[in-house]
């Protein structure tokens, strides 16, 4: 039996990084899609969720809501949280950087998508060289140490969204995009972003990507 349940909406959003790690990770999950404008806006769930808000991960009986301590609980429970104390702190470093550019991501699509789409792309590559600068100090090919975190998972799902959203976004960025070559190339998450469960999930909410 899955030991995890996934509970979210309809879309990949803030659950893509972690069907990403849970898939390279070997793990199987159970997905309760929630209806937005039935079960979300008519029904109780909302009441019952800690910040009133998805997704919600269960893993037996720990009921854990937002979706980045749901990846650190991923991470600690699955050996992706680095070697060392160090490590572990240099992974929340940079998940924390790539929540800022998921924000701004978020804020795109759902607040500014017509007016905001050519400013976005022109400040892109000042974040992106960020995260290529660092992934290019790490022969190893990970942000932190030499194995995989649940950093890493977060990055790629960003990168991939990034690219749907402009598709040469990487072209300068020769770590990063190298980095998001090599992770989705590792075979079990190979098979996952192949898989109809992956691509005929919409990235967002509202249909913008
Ligand atoms: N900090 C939290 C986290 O990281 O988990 C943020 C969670 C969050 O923003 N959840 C949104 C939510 O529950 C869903 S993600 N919204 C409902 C509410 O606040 O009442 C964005 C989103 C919006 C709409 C859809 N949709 O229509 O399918 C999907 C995803």
């Amino acid at each position: 039996m899955a030991p995890y349940t996934i509970t979210y909406f309809a879309v990949r959003g803030r659950c893509g990084a972690m069907r990403i790690m849970l898939a390279d990770q070997g793990q199987e999950w159970k997905e309760v899609v929630i209806n937005y404008e039935n079960d979300w806006m008519k029904g109780d769930l909302k009441a019952t969720c800690v910040f009133g808000q998805l997704p919600k991960l269960q893993d037996g009986d720990l009921e854990l809501f937002q979706s980045n301590a749901i990846l650190r609980h991923l991470g600690r429970t699955h050996g992706a949280y680095g070697s060392n104390n160090k490590e572990a702190s240099l992974i929340d470093m940079m998940n924390d950087g790539v929540e800022d550019l998921r924000l701004k991501y978020g804020k795109l699509i759902y607040q500014e998508y017509d007016t905001g789409k050519d400013q976005y792309l022109k400040d892109l590559p000042d974040h992106l060289s960020k995260f290529d600068a660092y992934l290019a100090k790490n022969k190893a090919g990970f942000l932190v140490g030499d194995k995989v975190s649940f950093a890493d998972y977060s990055l790629l799902e960003v990168m991939l969204n990034h690219q749907v959203l402009c598709a040469t976004c990487l072209d300068s960025f020769p770590a990063l995009k190298a980095f998001v070559a090599k992770m989705s190339a590792r075979p079990k998450l190979k098979a996952f972003l192949d898989s109809d469960d992956w691509k005929k999930t919409p990235i967002n909410g509202n249909g913008k990507q």
